[in-house]
């Protein structure tokens, strides 16, 4: 199906994007269905939106955090935390930031884009709070503790460094996997995007999953057109029994 055997000792990552939650019930950034609540993610998602009108983006990402924690990880992400417990060297790498690969069961994860459920202080207060999906949005703490700024979602918006500690991590199994899985993501945006061809020109074999062709496209050795929860089963399950 892929071109290439997956064998029992083969390093396996996983570079994921909203594609792949999108089966879940969490609406993907861009295309037909990229919108928020009405709002284009592109515009609310940055540090200039929050200085402009915290409110409006604490709200928005209020309404986010409900929308997700009512959502549930699907065939896609049980199917690549199925092959990490069946003894399989996984390691996800996702720009997603709806902790549906965590609660799938995966352990070796790189979240590149932060996560919802965590809250840090608008000023630079280094602590990081993180709130359960339960948490009532009532109840999710609004000042810092240490110094009473705003807190804001531990997230990185547009035009914020990402944290060097995760992209190091991530070069690093890019450059030492077998296998690069990239499923769900329109590939435009950075540094991401490059992540393929750090993997390819490292020696990976790359393949692509998505239910339209991307920019990666060209670049990988393969494309599987379809959705990640089904494809992934099909790629994975066989697998299982053979460690
Ligand atoms: C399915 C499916 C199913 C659907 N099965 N598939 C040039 C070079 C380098 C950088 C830049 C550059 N020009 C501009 C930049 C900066 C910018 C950038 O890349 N912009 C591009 C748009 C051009 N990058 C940044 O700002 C990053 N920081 C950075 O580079 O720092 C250095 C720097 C600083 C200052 C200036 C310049 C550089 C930070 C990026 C942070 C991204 N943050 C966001 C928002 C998070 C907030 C939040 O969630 O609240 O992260 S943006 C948004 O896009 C989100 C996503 O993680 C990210 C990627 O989106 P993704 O996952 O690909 O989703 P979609 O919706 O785009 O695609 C879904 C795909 O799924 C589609 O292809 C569907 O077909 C598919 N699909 N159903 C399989 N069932």
């Amino acid at each position: 199906m892929i071109g290439r055997k997956i064998r029992r000792d083969d390093r396996i990552t996983i570079l994921s994007g909203a594609g792949i939650s999108a089966e879940s019930g969490v609406p993907t950034f861009r295309g037909e269905d990229g919108l928020w609540k009405g709002y284009d993610a592109t515009q609310l998602a940055t540090p200039q939106a929050f200085a402009r009108d915290p409110q409006k983006v604490l709200e928005w990402y209020t309404w986010r955090r409900k929308l997700i924690a009512e959502c549930n990880p699907n065939a896609a992400h049980n199917a690549i935390a199925a092959l990490e417990d069946a003894g399989y060297d996984v390691t996800v790498i996702t720009q997603n930031v709806d902790n549906l690969h965590r609660r799938a069961g995966s352990r070796k994860i790189v979240e590149l884009h932060g996560n919802i459920f965590k809250l840090r202080c608008s000023g630079g207060c280094s602590g990081i709070i993180t709130i359960s999906e339960e948490t009532p949005p009532e109840n999710i703490p609004r000042a810092c503790p240490a110094c009473g700024l705003l807190l804001r979602p531990h997230i990185v918006w547009f035009g914020e460094f990402l944290y060097p500690e995760d992209v190091s991590a991530a070069h690093c199994r890019l450059a030492n996997t077998d296998f690069l899985f990239i499923v769900g993501t329109s590939g435009v945006v950075h540094p991401a995007a490059s992540f393929g061809y750090l993997a390819k020109e490292a020696g990976a074999y790359v393949v692509e999953i998505n239910i339209e062709l991307t920019p990666l496209s060209e670049m990988v050795d393969a494309t599987l057109i379809g959705r990640a929860g089904e494809i992934l089963p099909k790629i994975f399950e066989p697998l299982l029994g053979a460690k």
